[in-house]
């Protein structure tokens, strides 16, 4: 049996490349972004995890609720310099469970990303909803991975 784990966050909070990191051991080339378009289905050799990689962006997100049917758990995304990513985690989680209705908040995590560049407010604000809905949340940055530790799926979902 597979895993199905939806990336969700708007557009550029680093989903694309945190599925490349933990699928290719790549580090992302920052500067260079690359929307993804849809959705995109990658499972996570020597894992049971299948990551569903989805759209930020309204105008590639035509289908979201669909994407969402039969999830298993579910990674949120913001970015530590941009607020309005924090204040999108809102939107986020109402669309997921207004699909996902059973999942319960160990089936959940935040990734703040990008803390390389962390706004303290934005990081606090993170921390705060975090709390509030009792759902994990890791400070993680792919750029200095040795000051900001990413964790596998196998870490957050522990
Ligand atoms: N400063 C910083 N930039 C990053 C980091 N990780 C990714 N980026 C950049 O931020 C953008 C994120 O893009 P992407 O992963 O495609 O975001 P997505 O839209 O959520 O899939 C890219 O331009 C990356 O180069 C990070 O840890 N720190
Ligand atoms: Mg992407």
């Amino acid at each position: 049996m597979s895993t199905k784990v939806c990336f969700l966050g708007n557009g550029e909070t680093c989903k694309t490349s945190y599925l490349n990191y933990l699928t290719q051991g790549t580090y992302p080339r920052v500067h260079r972004y690359t929307p993804t378009l849809g959705v995109e289905v990658v499972p996570v050799a020597g894992t049971p995890y299948v990551i569903w990689d989805i759209a930020g962006q309204e105008r590639y997100g035509g289908m979201h609720d669909g994407y969402y049917i039969g999830s298993n758990r579910v990674i949120f995304f913001a970015d530590a310099s941009n607020n309005e990513t924090v204040d999108a985690l809102e939107k986020w989680l109402r669309d997921y469970k207004r699909v996902c209705d059973q999942s319960v908040s160990d089936d959940m995590a935040i990734l703040l990303t990008k803390c390389d560049m962390a706004v303290e407010e934005v990081v606090h604000r993170c921390k705060d909803f975090a709390k509030q809905h009792k759902i994990r949340c890791f400070q993680i940055s792919l750029v200095d991975d040795t000051r900001f530790r990413v964790p596998s799926l196998t870490q957050i979902f522990a």
